[in-house]
């Protein structure tokens, strides 16, 4: 059994899913396989079985124990199954010992996860996150013999972005990571130079979060006319898109729109870090807007998930509107509570419900914070300046050659108001 072929590209894998469920997951196990077989799916394999193991605790060396591996292996046998995918991330003696007992190809929830990124990154800065997220995944893989990286073969786990083969070789991993990891640092930098620009520009920005497929894209289309790829996929979204819009045409308000890569459960930390100033585009948000499929029998898990992931995130005491999506899919049932929401409301992206009463909640939350900024209000405006003096929260007024420069945490309608002082 040890040594059975492995998959090639051309090959669709056949794989049986495995959990080994301790009760700490959010979900219980069966919920959370669901979720596996999608992201299974959509990384192109065919789910053709699962297996749940009870465990008191989980072990180091095995994810399921000795028993259930060779109930696992002959049920693999059974249905033709040609890999495993494991619904936790595993160390490499789970792998092994996994490998070794089934002969089968052994992935796991991470893996799957990566091997989406690196299909739907479209961006420069995308194929960079994932790809260095992959290889590091890949390092810390390596057994002393190196064998999990050894196996010839395709499928999930061998393709980095744009379908190009991950290096295996462990030196020329090492040195491709650092190569990536300098790129990273230029993305980054560059990154934090248009943000710094947008801050100051005094424009609420506005972010769309949520679970994966929860609707962030089509809501964000509906709002702001933009045409992000919006499918019933998990992952469509990994590049960050921005839209400047005004709520009605005549309004002196402008918003910033800021749509970007969801949510999901045990989304694997390699990620998090890789995608560090990705996702922090949200700790700059002024409002989040946090976008939840109240079709999904997972909901209210769904959107732990999405605080708990806040918090990891360190984004705090930003105003949060809860929208529960998609209820054109669901009869007329009750909303569920949000304790960490300012409002919550229905909505569907999708048929337009809701949307004007969203637009006018985010309007009140808008007038309701005020963003610091910096303006030079030249000496003869006098006018302008004790306006200033009166109204506005100043940090800081300093008397230079060209006016007097004052920074100040200004409401959005001062904001309108200043425009041409703004520096
Ligand atoms: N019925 C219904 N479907 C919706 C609604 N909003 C979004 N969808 C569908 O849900 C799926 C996911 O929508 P997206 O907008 O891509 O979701 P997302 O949150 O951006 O997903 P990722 O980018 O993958 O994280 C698509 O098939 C949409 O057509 C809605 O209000 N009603
Ligand atoms: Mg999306």
């Amino acid at each position: 059994m040890e040594n059975r072929l492995y998959t090639t590209d051309e090959e669709k894998e056949r794989v049986v899913l495995v959990a080994a469920d301790d009760g700490e997951n959010s979900f219980d196990a069966e919920e959370s396989l669901d979720e596996l077989q999608n992201l299974a799916e959509t990384a192109g394999a065919e789910v053709v079985g699962r297996m749940i193991q009870k465990r008191e605790a989980l072990s180091r060396s095995m994810y399921i124990g000795k028993g259930k591996t060779e109930e696992l292996r002959l049920f693999c046998e059974e249905l033709d199954a040609n890999g495993i995918i494991c619904d936790d991330e595993l160390n490499s003696s789970q792998t092994d010992f996994l490998e070794k007992n089934t002969g089968l190809k052994v992935m796991d929830r991470t893996l799957v996860i990566l091997d989406i990124f690196a299909k739907h990154a479209g961006s420069a800065e995308g194929k960079v996150q994932v790809e260095l997220a992959q290889l590091r995944y890949k390092m810390s893989h390596l057994t002393g013999k190196g064998k999990y990286l050894s196996r010839q073969g395709g499928g999930i786990g061998t393709r980095g972005p744009g379908e190009k083969k991950l290096e295996t070789d462990r030196r020329r991993i090492a040195s491709r990571i650092s190569e990536l990891n300098r790129s990273l640092k230029d993305i980054e930098s560059h990154r934090n130079v248009i943000r710094e620009k947008r801050i100051s520009s005094g424009i609420p920005i506005i972010a769309f979060i949520g679970y994966t497929n929860s609707g962030k894209s089509t809501l964000m289309n509906r709002i702001t006319g933009a045409d992000v790829l919006c499918e019933n996929k998990l992952f469509a979204t990994l590049d960050i898109t921005t839209r400047k819009v005004k709520p009605d045409e005549d309004s002196r308000l402008e918003y910033l729109f800021t749509d970007t890569v969801g949510f999901i459960s045990k989304l694997p930390h390699g990620l998090i870090k890789a995608f560090r100033s990705t996702l922090e585009e949200v700790k700059y948000a002024d409002i989040l807007i946090h976008v939840a499929d109240s079709s999904n029998p997972s909901c209210k898990n769904q959107m732990e998930v999405v605080y708990k992931l806040l918090d990891e995130l360190d984004v705090k005491d930003k105003p949060i509107i809860t929208v529960f999506n998609k209820t054109d899919k669901i009869s007329d049932s009750p909303i569920p509570d949000d304790p960490h929401a300012d409002y919550t409301l229905k909505i569907s992206a999708k048929t337009g419900f809701g949307i004007d009463n969203l637009k006018d909640i985010i309007e009140k939350t808008v007038r309701s914070f005020k963003t610091k900024i910096k303006i030079l209000i030249p000496y003869d405006k006098g006018s302008v300046l004790n306006s200033i003096y009166n109204d506005c929260e100043i940090i800081k007024t300093e008397h230079i050659s060209t006016g007097t420069y004052i920074e100040a945490y200004l409401n959005s309608e001062y904001i309108s108001k200043l425009k041409s002082y703004i520096i």
